[in-house]
C-alpha cells in the first residue's frame, strides 16, 4: 500500500482510469480518488471510455470520455478496480504514455500491470480499498467522496448481501454513512429502480425462463430484437442473469445474450457448482459464484445448447 500512497502523494496531477463498461464500484472509486486528490491541491481527471450508463447517471462525477486521437498530460495514471492492462481498451495508449503508474484493486486476477500495484483478492470492493487507502494518507474525506465510495462498496457487496462482506465493510460502510448524504436512496437507485422499458424488458424475459436438469438450471435468452421491441438500447439492457439466478432451486443461471453480432453468455452459481470452470471451457473466465464468456459466429440456438451441455454436466458432478 505504502509505493501506491507515495505516487499518489508525489504526483501533481493524475489520470484516472478503470476498467471498460464502467461499473458503480469502477465510476464510484475513481470519482472519489479524484475528488480527494483535488482536495490535496492536485489536479486530476478521470477517463471512461465511454458515456456511464443511464442508470449510473445518479452517481454524478466528472469525467471525460478518453479520445484516443488527443494526447493527454499527466504525470501519474492510477488504474482503479481493473484486473488487467486489457481491460482499459483504448485508454491503454494513455496508461502507457503516462511514465509513473500505479493499481489499485480487488480482482484476485489482477496482472499486476503497474509500477506500484495494491491488490486485495478478497475485499469487498474497490471502494473498500480506497477508504484504507485515503485512511492511511490521512487524507480527508467529505460528504462527496463518501457518497461515491459508500456507492462503489453499497454496489459491490449487492447491497452488503454477498459472502464477500466482512466486519471491516460494515465498518467502514459505518463511517461512510456519518457523513452527509442520501444513503437509502442510492441503495434505491442501484438496486430497486428500474424505468418503465426495462421494467416490460425484464417482464418477457421473466415470462420466458427456461428449466432444465430438474430446474437445477434456469436459463433467459435475450435476443437482438427485444432491444427493439422493448426501445431499451443494447447498453442499456437489464442484468439479465439476476432473473434465473432468484428462481428457487436454481443452482445454476445463464443469460445468453445477443450483443454486436457476438453473444455473450453470464454464468451464476447459487451453490457448489464453480462457473467459472464452465466459463473456462469456452474461452472466458471469472469467480467461482460469477463468470461468463463471448463467443462469435454461432447462433443463438448452437450457442444456448453448448451451454446447457456444459452446465448438465456440472450439476450431475456434484
Ligand atoms: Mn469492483
Amino acid at each position: 500500500m505504502d509505493a501506491v500512497i507515495e505516487k499518489l502523494k508525489n504526483a501533481r496531477s493524475a489520470a484516472v482510469l478503470t476498467h471498460i463498461n464502467e461499473d458503480p464500484d469502477a465510476l464510484g472509486s475513481a470519482f472519489a480518488l479524484c475528488h480527494v486528490l483535488r482536495g490535496m491541491g492536485k489536479t486530476a481527471v478521470c477517463y471512461v471510455s465511454e458515456k456511464p450508463q443511464e442508470r449510473h447517471k445518479f452517481i454524478g462525477g466528472d469525467y471525460v470520455i478518453y479520445d484516443k486521437d488527443k494526447t493527454y498530460e499527466h504525470d501519474l495514471c492510477v488504474c482503479v478496480d481493473c484486473g488487467d492492462m486489457k481491460r482499459l481498451g483504448d485508454r491503454i495508449k494513455l496508461f502507457k504514455s503516462i511514465c509513473s503508474t500505479a493499481n489499485i484493486d480487488h480482482h484476485r486476477t489482477n496482472t499486476l500491470f503497474a509500477d506500484a500495484n495494491y491488490v486485495e483478492g478478497e475485499t469487498s470492493s474497490t471502494g473498500e480499498i480506497l477508504f484504507k487507502i485515503f485512511e492511511k494518507m490521512g487524507a480527508a474525506l467529505d460528504d462527496t467522496a463518501a457518497r461515491y465510495l459508500y456507492t462503489a462498496i453499497c454496489s459491490d457487496t449487492g447491497c452488503f448481501k454477498y459472502s464477500s462482506v466482512t466486519p471491516d465493510t460494515f465498518r467502514i460502510a459505518a463511517r461512510l454513512i456519518g457523513y452527509n448524504f442520501d444513503f437509502a436512496e442510492i441503495a434505491r437507485l442501484l438496486f430497486d429502480t428500474d424505468d418503465l422499458n426495462v421494467t416490460r424488458f425484464k417482464a418477457a424475459l421473466m415470462d420466458s425462463v427456461e428449466s432444465y436438469a430438474g430446474g437445477k438450471i434456469s436459463l433467459v435468452r435475450m435476443t437482438a430484437d427485444m432491444y427493439e421491441k422493448y426501445s431499451v438500447p443494447e447498453t442499456e439492457a437489464p442484468n439479465g442473469v439476476e432473473i434465473p439466478r432468484r428462481i428457487e432451486g436454481t443452482q445454476i443461471a445463464v443469460c445468453v445474450k445477443e450483443k454486436h453480432n457476438r453473444i455473450e453468455v453470464s454464468l451464476r452459481s447459487n451453490g457448489r457448482a464453480d462457473v467459472s470452470a464452465i466459463a473456462e471451457g469456452f474461452g472466458g473466465g471469472g469467480h467461482r459464484a460469477a463468470a461468463g464468456y463471448k463467443i462469435t459466429g454461432k447462433t443463438m440456438d448452437e450457442a444456448a445448447r453448448a451451454v446447457i451441455a456444459a452446465c448438465e454436466n456440472a450439476v450431475t458432478a456434484l
